[in-house]
């Protein structure tokens, strides 16, 4: 197997060498790749240097897979020209999540779609994989009728930029904002650009994606997306209403069951997920699990996971992995 990262340099390229490292995924040879300002810079993989390179020397060396985390521009230019020389591109960015002739996969749910003929796969949001981690196991149960989901996001979702506004703003110091205002000591309503709705992209991204995921579009989804002053790790509280009553034991059990879920939820000893835990981790943590007594058959939780671990670097290995495993590639 010879894999290329896209994006070698950027925050999530950075998480995928390390994922890629402990799983000791299988592969003879490692390409790495960013900007050609990048090109010829040193990275470490296994003890060992790699040099950069640019995206056409990559395709010239026809990888059989591409892990891209370039931002969405880079992703609609090049993944198709990686897929040309038979290359299978895991695309982190959301250039073609909504695009109906792609899949877009969170491997415990609905990686079965996939078949060798797919050479584009999506990678969905970060903020969508952890909610929908935690939603497919009781959505087959009990079927979703409508999730309300508010999120509390770290820096980290932004990028490199943003991780030193904020510790340059802890420190006091001037220097570029990634935020139009500051972020420490501060909450701010609004991740991604805005839409003509007067949503956000990243709240759009929630409703839209979660439908494709577990295939259902009659779901209905309203979020509204925050980032607060922490390093990594994103947080959502979810009210979520079913179609059938549920019974709390049992949503427990069904969670609890779930590959790459974990449950905290032992308020006598204050156990509760929580990003400061979650960060560095690969699982997805849910807790804070409680019936909302306003309506029926509607449940509050609290779910926590590393967002660039299983929201974008482990998620994209994971669905590399699955084609491996699976004679796709
Ligand atoms: P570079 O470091 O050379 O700019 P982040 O999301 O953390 O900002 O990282 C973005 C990643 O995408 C970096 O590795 C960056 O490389 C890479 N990248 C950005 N633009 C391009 C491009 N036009 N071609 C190739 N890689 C790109
Ligand atoms: C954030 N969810 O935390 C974003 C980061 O569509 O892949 C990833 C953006 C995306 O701001």
């Amino acid at each position: 197997m010879k894999v290329a990262i896209v994006g070698a340099t950027g925050l999530v390229g950075n998480v995928m060498l390390k994922v890629l490292e402990e799983r000791n995924f299988p592969m003879n040879e490692l390409l790495l790749v960013a900007s050609e300002r990048s090109v010829g810079k040193k990275i470490k993989y296994k003890g060992k240097d790699i040099a950069v390179i640019s995206i056409p020397s990559a395709i010239e060396a026809r990888p059989d897979i591409a892990l891209f985390s370039a931002g969405g521009d880079t992703s609609l230019e090049w993944a198709p020209k990686f897929a040309e020389v038979g290359t299978t591109v895991i695309d982190n960015s959301s250039a073609w999540r909504m695009d109906a002739t792609k899949k877009l996969i969170v491997p415990e749910i609905n990686a079965k779609q996939l078949s060798k003929s797919d050479k584009i796969i999506a990678n969905p949001n970060c903020s969508t994989i952890q909610m929908v981690m935690a939603l497919a196991p009781l959505h087959a149960t009990y079927k979703i009728k409508r999730i309300v989901v508010s999120t509390y996001q770290s820096v980290s979702g932004t990028g490199i930029k943003a991780v030193e506004q904020m510790e340059n703003e802890i420190l006091g110091k001037k220097g570029e904002m990634a935020y139009p205002h500051p972020i420490h000591k501060n909450a701010i309503p609004h991740c991604d650009v805005f839409e003509e709705n007067g949503y956000t992209k990243e709240e759009m991204k929630l409703v839209r994606e979660t439908q494709k995921i577990l295939d259902d579009s009659s779901i209905a989804v309203t979020a509204t997306a925050v980032r607060i002053p922490t390093a990594g790790g994103h947080s959502e509280s979810i009210n979520v209403e079913f179609a059938t009553d549920f019974d709390l034991t049992k949503v427990r059990q069904l969670l609890d069951e779930t590959e790459g879920v974990t449950l905290q939820d032992n308020l006598d000893v204050n156990v509760y997920p929580m990003p400061i835990y979650a960060n560095g981790k690969d699982d997805v943590f849910v807790g804070r699990i409680r019936r909302d007594g306003s309506q029926p058959n509607t449940l509050n939780m609290w779910v926590v996971s590393d967002n660039l671990r299983k929201g974008a670097a482990t998620n994209t290995v994971q669905i590399a992995e699955y084609l491996i495993n699976n004679n796709l590639i």
